[in-house]
């Protein structure tokens, strides 16, 4: 079994102690943090979220995955190029309202931050007037939302259409992104940028700015 193999299945089975460790191996060894990320953890995650969908697994297991997920991605984000000295524009970002999911805005938030971004995190469920209480700051350039439940892509259209409605809606871009959104869903509720992953997301928002 190759290192990413066995990250991916520490990720799998909720190691949270084993994960970091097995992390700096594969970094040892001379795995590109990239593929640690998307193969040895994103992966996972999908094949955790299969088998809750299956019914194989259920909520609790979920979580141990997603927490090891997280001590995972602690080890491997210096590796990923972050440098937040230099700021090219600011960006907020949560998960709308009624949506705890976080680790996909996270990623998105680090790879914005190591493309030079300063980046506000409105953390998870979101209510629509914190959405727009921080873009009225006149240095925010983007706002990104993000939504990871079918139930919760109405609250994503209604957050979208309140910050369509601020004074100051010349000011930024609105990005949105999530499992379930998609570019016509994207469109059709007015955001600005749709993308499906968290490198798309900080290219877009190089272009952005
Ligand atoms: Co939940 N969950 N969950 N869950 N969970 C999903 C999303 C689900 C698809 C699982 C399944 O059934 N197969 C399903 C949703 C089904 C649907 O809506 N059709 C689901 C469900 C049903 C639920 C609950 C309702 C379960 C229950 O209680 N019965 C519940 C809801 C709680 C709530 O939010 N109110 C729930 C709870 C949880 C946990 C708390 C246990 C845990 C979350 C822990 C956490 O985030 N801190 C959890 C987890 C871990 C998952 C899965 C397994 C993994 C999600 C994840 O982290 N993926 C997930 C199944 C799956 O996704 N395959 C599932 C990895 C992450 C890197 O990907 O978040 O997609 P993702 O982010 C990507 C892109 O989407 C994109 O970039 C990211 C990185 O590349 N992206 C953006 C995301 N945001 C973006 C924003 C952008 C741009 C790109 O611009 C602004």
């Amino acid at each position: 079994m190759s290192k990413i193999d066995e990250i991916a299945a520490a990720v799998e089975a909720g190691k949270a102690k084993v994960v970091p460790g097995l992390v700096e191996e594969a970094l040892a060894e001379g795995c590109d943090p990239m593929e640690i990320l998307n193969k040895g953890m994103i992966d996972a995650m999908g094949v955790v979220g299969e088998k809750f969908k299956n019914n194989e697994i259920f909520v609790p297991e979920m979580l141990v995955a997603a927490r090891a997920m997280k001590k995972g991605v602690e080890v491997v984000k210096p590796h990923l190029g972050a440098d937040n000295s230099a700021t090219i524009g600011k960006m907020v970002m949560g998960t709308v309202a009624g949506d705890l999911h976080d680790i996909g805005k996270n990623l998105v938030i680090m790879m914005i931050e190591s493309a030079g971004f300063e980046v506000v995190d409105l953390g998870v469920d979101v209510p629509i007037e914190k959405f727009v209480e921080a873009a009225a700051d006149p240095d925010v350039k983007i706002v990104g939302c993000s939504a990871l439940l079918t139930t919760t892509m109405p609250a994503l259209r209604e957050t979208v259409e309140a910050l369509n409605k601020a004074p100051n809606r010349a000011q930024f871009k609105i990005m949105v992104g999530g499992a379930p959104v998609t570019q016509e869903f994207a469109d059709e509720i007015g955001a600005d940028v749709y993308t499906d992953d968290a490198a798309a997301a900080a290219e877009a928002a190089k272009t952005l700015v």
